[in-house]
């Protein structure tokens, strides 16, 4: 068992229930909470069915409005509306939209050493660059925690990853070590896992390189990543002006972890990862002058800071960005783009052909900005699922910032060791402190009251679930393979993301890409009074904490999704509203089980009890094939109460009913 790591102090500490043994479950306390707007809508009409008078989270609560930014229409500055309302009724910090990406706002003025993060977004592991345990989940486990209730998850691995060597060899940069670690590990690799960076080579990287690092472990599948909370991190928060928020947390001498991982930096050299997975990754080198790039975009939550445009600015300095390239510049907060703009760098930016856009997820999130047709885009981003630009048939390439600018320099994939000597950026002596203008703090409690909650059209309730049947009665709607990332399942882009707020419309586009029939085939079932059965490989519902995924196929009547292996945010999310994971005992029975084929699980509610307290298999039988398949779940007493109620809604109601009678 991993101790006396850093990862282990901050859960120790934290600690409500369980044991703090890898695979056990654990509940902990959350210091701060953070939502987006893409899920926080749901979020906190989740926290207000609970029906709480104001935020229960004993440091912090905050709603950033980043991602939905683009206002084509009523509904995304509605959601806005509900957004900034909600969070001032209930005591909440406001981040309005133009204020910046939630991670890298989170990172310099939230922040704390050792404190719990749990955020509705899969990248929240961004804080653990400055030493803090950050979470990801879905909505409604935010809204729980918003709410006053502990965390609950299954006790990961702590895993040491070893920096060896003083220094990155020139033009690499931290974006390469987290490709590097994906090269690696894959994007399964990190699951049930904590990634803790340790060793000398640490000292190398200042909180927001760590923090390129922590984000993108989220694509490692990871519970977690973090950094130690050292001198490096002491002279980030003193940069930042909150050196009272600053605490050290180093691993003891004798730290104990449960795996480990070695990475010498003097061997590293600029990686990129390919179409269309993040841990597709190879050298630059090899790419080298044989790709033609048409669009290069710089942002997102992890490589939009201070350093990485900066880095970009001193490479374009009296450059042009090549004929055939667009590229675009997201900064990634207000803090950043007003330090650029003071101090030059955005001339030298603007002045080498780069458009600027808002400081927001953007291109990122295929909120704008998607590539021609067929289009090379190479991006400082974490995800380059296809489709996710917006662009079906377009390849993304994920790369450091310095790759990035080599490529809108000369119009093709390009190493940048090839440019010369290396730039290397010193942090500002002070960053421009955060003001109100843009981000309101939680208003006093006599304000609050005068609060009217705006709900616009697009804001529907949520639907009513009803417990799981006794016996499931199903066809098998869609049969997919392995790392089926939560972008197949509930698409997002500009068209999709405004109807996040309701249900009734996002669930028309469940699959939407990957079978655009899928959606009647689900409810022609539901019209029979058949439910819905999804059939996965490994890995199943990797990616983002949008727990739309799990959300609307239920409401489309999906009971039970069979996999070989679930991704943890999602897996957590599907007990949330109530689909049972089921997992093959045997993986080749995947062979056993076709599109259309009638389903039947028998006692169902009997079954999961007798899996989960006697390890019995659940037998599902395809009637259509005539073979019965044995299946398990891989839950926790509590996801077992969960699954039965119907949702974690369902169990929360039915708990206050009892404390109401008793
Ligand atoms: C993403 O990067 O996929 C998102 C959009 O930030 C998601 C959240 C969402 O779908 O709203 C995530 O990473 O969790
Ligand atoms: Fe926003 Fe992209 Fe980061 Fe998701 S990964 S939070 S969409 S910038």
């Amino acid at each position: 068992m991993a101790k006396g790591t850093v990862a282990w102090k901050i859960i120790k500490d934290h600690l409500v229930h369980g044991t703090m043994e890898p695979g056990q479950e654990i509940a902990i306390r959350i210091d701060q909470t953070l939502t987006q707007d893409a899920t926080g809508t749901m979020a906190y009409l989740e926290f207000e069915a609970m029906g709480v008078d104001e935020v229960k989270t004993p440091d912090l609560s905050v709603s950033y409005i980043d991602h939905n930014t683009l206002q084509l229409d009523y509904r995304n500055p509605d959601d806005h509306e509900y957004l900034r309302t909600v969070g001032m009724k209930y005591g909440i910090w406001v981040s309005k939209p133009g204020n910046g990406i939630c991670h890298q706002v989170h990172l310099e003025r939230f922040s704390k050493p050792g404190k719990t993060l749990l955020g509705s977004d899969s990248h929240t592991p961004t804080a653990g660059g400055a030493g803090m345990l950050a979470i990801g989940a879905g909505g409604l486990d935010v809204a729980a925690a918003m709410a006053g209730e502990p965390f609950y998850t299954k006790m990961p691995k702590i895993v040491k990853v070893e920096l060896r060597g003083k220094e990155l060899p020139k033009w690499v940069s931290a974006k390469d070590i987290i490709l590097e670690m994906l090269r690696r590990l894959t994007v399964k690799g990190g699951l049930m896992r904590i990634f803790e960076y340790v060793g000398e080579g640490v000292k190398a990287l200042t909180v927001p390189e760590r923090a390129t690092i922590t984000n993108m472990g989220a694509e490692l599948g990871a519970t977690t990543s973090i950094f130690p909370s050292d001198e490096i991190t002491l002279d980030f928060f003193r940069r930042q002006g909150r050196e009272q928020d600053w605490v050290e947390l180093l691993p003891d001498a004798d730290a104990e972890y449960d795996e480990e991982v070695i990475i010498n930096l003097d061997e590293l050299e600029p990686l990129i990862a390919q179409p269309h997975s993040p841990d597709n990754v190879v050298p630059v080198r090899e790419l080298h002058g044989k790709v033609k790039v048409n669009q290069v975009v710089i942002g997102s939550c992890t490589n939009s800071s201070y350093r990485d445009l900066k880095t970009v600015a001193e490479i374009l300095k009296g450059k042009k960005v090549h004929r055939d390239v667009s590229l675009i510049i997201a900064p990634g907060s207000r803090q950043v783009l007003e330090q650029i703009a003071r101090d030059g760098t955005l001339a030298d930016l603007i002045n080498a052909g780069a458009r600027i856009i808002e400081t927001a997820c953007g291109p990122c999130i295929g909120m704008g900005w998607a590539p021609p047709s067929k289009g090379v885009s190479v991006r400082s981003f974490n995800r380059n699922f296809k489709g996710r630009s917006g662009t079906l048939d377009a390849g993304v390439y994920l790369a450091s910032p310095e790759t990035c600018a080599a490529a809108a320099l000369t119009g093709y994939i390009t190493d940048p060791r090839t440019l010369g000597e290396p730039i290397r950026v010193t942090l500002p002596e002070k960053f421009i402190p955060y003001n109100d203008a843009l981000l309101i703090p939680p208003l006093p409690k006599e304000e609050r009251e005068q609060v009217e909650i705006r709900r616009g059209p697009n804001i529907k309730p949520l639907p009513e679930f009803d417990e799981l049947p006794e016996t499931i009665e199903g066809k098998v709607g869609i049969k997919v393979g392995d790392n089926i990332t939560t972008d197949h399942i509930m698409p997002a882009g500009a068209k999709i993301l405004p109807l996040r707020s309701n249900i009734y419309e996002i669930s028309k586009y469940v699959y939407h890409y990957v079978d655009p029939e899928f959606v009647d085939r689900a409810l022609k079932n539901k019209e029979e009074g058949k439910a819905t059965i999804i059939v996965g490989g490994e890995n199943y519902g990797q990616g983002s904490s949008r727990e739309h995924a799990a959300l609307a196929p239920r409401y489309l009547g999906v009971r039970a999704v069979i996999a070989k292996s679930f991704a943890r945010i999602h897996h957590q999310n599907l007990c949330n509203f109530g689909i049972m994971p089921l997992e093959f005992v045997n993986p080749e029975d995947y062979d056993k089980i076709d599109l259309n084929d009638e389903i039947e699980i028998p006692n169902a509610r009997e079954q999961l009890v007798a899996c989960v307290k006697e390890g019995k298999p659940i037998k599902v039988i395809n009637k259509t094939k005539g073979v019965e398949i044995e299946t398990k779940v891989n839950i926790t007493p509590r996801q077992l109460e969960l699954l039965l109620a119907g949702g974690l809604l369902n169990y929360i109601k039915q708990k206050q009913q009892q404390n109401k009678s008793a």
